[in-house]
């Protein structure tokens, strides 16, 4: 069976953005594959956080991943923090990592920006990805359209790596969704729904129904009030016909006809109702879980497996490397 990995930071609250562009997809994914999947709590450490929020965070998100429908019996859910492997290939492939390439990558830019102070960790971060996704022998990496240059420069570590020391890593390819690769913010829809911001224009996923109810109403759109999917003239309608779509099952196009003459209010009032009944059964699950000491115990044994699964490509790397093993 072929496997997968992907990861998502416990860096605040989960958005809309992160389940429909990412996390959905995981759990379709178990059907046909061997998935491992990580609340990456190292990543989180790359800009500053509250050591005791961060602990709350990490709990909360593999929650989420259990309520969504990742099944702990299926898939590998583990803490990334609870997996040494993580950190010590992460330092093997920052010394076959160059400053040149990892300067090009977008993310690193855009969070730098502005910053008086920039962690090496912020810099590097793309080499810890890549040992996220090497140690399992990951074939196929779901992510939203923002992790596609990350992705890219794993396969060109990992090529770089098997020709240097000799086959040692499987190349993974990004997969990402044709339609909700990139959900916008409410507010300001030219910028990504982003979980690290404290914008009104992010739904999370554990907004109550009438927040959801408000931002949607809120939600910026032009003038022009005509139901028509167009992402540049019209970024935010076209935002909301997309989440829309998602939560409802439906195509853009069935939409764009079901309210054609209609104004933007019958679009939003559909909006919301689909994504409120996308997201409360998650709630529900999500409430009850949290309720338990049950996710301890599947963290313990999801890092336990994960450890099993990892060890020997790390083994194999330092081998390759010429460290003694
Ligand atoms: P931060 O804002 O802290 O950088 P993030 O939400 O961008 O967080 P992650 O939590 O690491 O980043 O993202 C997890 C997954 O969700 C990734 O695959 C990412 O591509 C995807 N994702 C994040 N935001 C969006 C979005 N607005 N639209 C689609 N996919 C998204
Ligand atoms: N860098 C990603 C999160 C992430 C990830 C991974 C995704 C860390 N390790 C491995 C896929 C595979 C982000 O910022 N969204």
């Amino acid at each position: 069976m072929k496997r997968v990995f992907s990861g998502v930071k416990p860096s605040g609250n989960l958005t809309l953005g992160n389940y429909l562009g990412a996390m959905r997809h995981f759990v379709a994914m178990q059907a046909d594959y061997e998935c491992f999947y990580s609340v990456v709590d190292l990543h989180a450490l790359t800009v500053p956080q509250d050591p005791e929020a961060l602990r709350q965070q990490a709990i909360s998100l593999a929650a989420l991943y259990l309520a969504m429908g990742i099944d702990p019996e299926r898939s590998t859910l583990f803490m990334q923090s609870q997996v040494p492997a993580h950190a010590e290939l992460s330092w093997l492939l920052q010394c076959t990592s160059y400053m040149g390439e990892l300067s090009r990558m977008t993310q690193y830019k855009e969070k730098a920006e502005g910053q008086e102070s920039v962690t090496v960790g912020l810099f590097t971060y793309p080499a810890l990805m890549a040992a996220d996704i090497l140690l399992y022998q990951t074939d196929i990496v779901p992510v939203g359209e923002d992790q596609k240059q990350h992705v890219e420069l794993t396969r060109d570590i990992a090529v770089r790596f098997n020709n240097r020391f000799g086959e040692t890593f499987r190349v993974p390819e990004p997969v990402i969704p044709r339609v909700g690769a990139r959900i916008m913010s409410l507010s300001e829809p030219t910028k990504k729904m982003s979980k690290s911001s404290d914008s009104f224009g992010d739904i999370r996923l554990l907004d109550e129904p009438s927040v959801i109810k408000k931002k949607i109403n809120r939600a910026v759109t032009d003038s022009e009030a005509v139901v028509r999917y167009d992402p540049v003239a019209k970024p935010g309608l076209s935002n909301l016909l997309v989440i829309h779509a998602l939560c409802s099952g439906e195509s853009v196009a069935a939409l764009e006809e079901r309210y054609a003459g209609q104004g933007y209010g019958a679009v939003k009032k559909g909006t919301i109702e689909a994504v409120v009944s996308v997201l409360e059964p998650i709630q529900v699950r999500y409430r009850e879980l949290m309720a338990t000491d049950e996710i301890l115990d599947i963290l313990t044994a999801g890092a336990i497996k994960a450890q099993e699964a990892a060890a020997p490509t790390l083994r194999q790397a330092k081998q390759a490397m010429g460290l003694n093993v």
